[in-house]
């Protein structure tokens, strides 16, 4: 409980972010607590998170400042948690990650000692969702020449991929290794950069999926490389070569579990690259074969209600197939074209 307030601070990338942050008793102390979307957001303080016991959550971010001032990445993992969740809730009706209004807590400032960084002890070049809560780690990033520490939670992309590892988690649950693994994957990097389009006003123009921004993680580090690329996996430049993906099945290989759960960063190219081309197919007269709601949609009701936890690419063809078929008889066609467009795209990656 406590009193609800709002105001407006620059988040990690230095724009202007309006959140919710709450009063919990008389005192002039602040607590980092979104009533209203049920967010909480808390500081690791550079604990190891493959420490047992861990360090997470952390405490909850405070503040006694006056006037009220927040940590630069505390605003973005807040803020951008806040643009998912009303996602969530206005595209695709769900209530939060659960459906069920539970709360949704993000940690900052994580390190992890498996992954460490050269010449940056407190530098972390991941995020994850750990079945409870996000947790994310920061790096030094190259802005306009000027050396700078950035958390990932800045990248809005980043954060709706992680929040998505938590839906798909609570619905479908794909299996985290080989074609479920990279399916699980692909469905939090198609949501991550659907978001991300949609806040940057880019889902305005229903012809324009070409000029959406297709590479994961991009607002990070602009002096470096992004994580992945959905247009390009394959050869993208700003991607570097070892993070580069297949784009084809014939590329599909059944890896070692202990190599990235069976390659599932690796092969989550190839379902990435058909919805890039579902996302992006025109008709004759240039128009999209989908417009933004419709290809939430699709994607978000085959993944939480036609796909069992072992579903494989394959299965996830029919499952987009069935999807369309549903959402779509009410074309004139009675969605021929449109399930047709589906059928192609998986087709061109081979499955
Ligand atoms: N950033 C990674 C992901 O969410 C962390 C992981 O490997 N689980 O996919
Ligand atoms: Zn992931």
């Amino acid at each position: 409980f406590g009193v609800a307030r709002s105001g407006k601070f620059p988040d990690d990338l230095g724009n202007a972010r309006q959140i919710q942050y709450n009063k919990p008793g008389q005192a002039a102390r602040f607590t980092l607590i979104d009533e209203k979307r049920k967010l909480r957001t808390h500081d690791c303080r550079f604990g190891d998170v493959d420490e047992d016991p861990g360090p997470l959550p952390g405490p909850l971010m405070t503040t006694t400042s006056n006037p009220v001032k927040w940590k630069p990445a505390a605003v973005s993992a807040h803020a951008n948690a806040g643009v998912v969740v009303d996602f969530l809730r206005n595209t695709l009706r769900r209530d939060g990650v659960d459906d069920r209004g539970g709360e949704l807590v993000s940690s900052i400032n994580c390190i992890s000692s498996s992954e460490p960084i050269d010449d940056d002890p407190q530098g972390y070049y991941n995020a994850f969702w750990n079945s409870v809560q996000m947790a994310y780690g920061q790096i030094i990033a190259t802005v306009n020449g000027q050396q700078v520490r950035r958390s990932l939670a800045c990248a809005l992309d980043i954060v709706g991929h992680e929040i998505f590892h938590g839906v798909t988690e609570w619905t479908s649950d794909l299996v985290y290794e080989r074609q479920s693994g990279a399916l699980n994957e692909s469905y939090s990097d198609i949501f991550g950069v659907m978001i991300n389009n949609l806040a940057a006003g880019k889902w305005a123009s229903p012809d324009r999926a070409k000029d959406w921004q297709w590479l994961i993680g991009r607002d990070v580090d602009p002096g470096s490389t992004a994580f992945r690329s959905m247009s390009r996996p394959k050869d993208d430049p700003d991607v570097a070569p070892a993070d580069r993906q297949p784009n084809h099945f014939r590329d599909y290989r059944n890896l070692r579990i202990k190599n990235d759960q069976g390659g599932v960063h690796l092969f989550s190219g190839i379902p990435n690259y058909c919805a890039y081309l579902i996302l992006t197919a025109t008709d004759g007269a240039k128009r999209q074969h989908f417009t933004a709601d419709e290809a939430a949609q699709l994607f978000y009701i085959t993944l939480t209600a036609r796909l069992n936890r072992s579903a494989g690419f394959s299965a996830n063809r029919d499952a987009l197939l069935n999807s369309a078929r549903s959402l779509f008889r009410g074309d004139a066609d009675g969605g021929k074209t449109r399930v047709a467009v589906i059928a192609k795209a998986c087709s061109a990656v081979g499955i």
